[in-house]
């Protein structure tokens, strides 16, 4: 698939839909590897509109949800790469460690999602992802995912 991958390929790879799929981009993609991925971050999220009434902040574990659907895309181009028929089924992210929170996430800022593979097999990953909002560490994770 030609890069970068937007909206509309987007969904095509993940069941993900509005109000949750969180990525919007993907501009770099490494079979089994690693990928990149964006996500603008407006003041009409959904959750803005509780977290917290008057003190916009992007809840911390939907950035980590929001790198783990881009490291979704990852294992599911990864596996139509490597000629499996139509790419995975579905991945499950089965486990979250070494999760760090470091800097609030707040209207207008662009998060980048870098996440590479620490372990690429045919039934479980595991991906480390960090989210970064100009050079600055947002939040931080390693996820375990079981594909199929
Ligand atoms: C810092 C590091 C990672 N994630 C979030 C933060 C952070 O500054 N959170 N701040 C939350 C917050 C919530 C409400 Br209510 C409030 O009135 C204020 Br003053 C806050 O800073």
């Amino acid at each position: 698939m030609d890069l970068p991958l937007v909206y509309e390929d987007i969904i095509q790879i993940l069941p993900h839909r509005y109000p949750f799929l969180l990525v919007d981009r993907i501009t770099e993609l490494e079979p089994g590897k690693r990928i990149v991925g964006y996500k603008n971050v407006t003041a009409n999220e959904p959750f803005f509109q509780g977290h917290f009434p008057g003190k916009p902040i992007m809840p911390g574990v939907l950035i980590v949800e929001a790198m783990a659907q881009t490291g979704g895309v990852l294992a599911g181009c990864s596996a139509a790469e490597e000629g499996a028929a139509k790419g995975f089924d579905q991945v499950f992210f089965m486990a979250l460690d070494k999760v760090k929170f470091r800097r609030p996430v707040v209207p207008g800022d662009q998060l980048r999602f870098e996440v590479e593979a620490l372990r690429a097999g045919s039934r479980v990953w595991k991906l480390a992802g960090k989210a970064f909002v100009g050079e600055v560490l947002a939040a931080e994770a390693e996820m375990t995912a079981s594909v199929s």
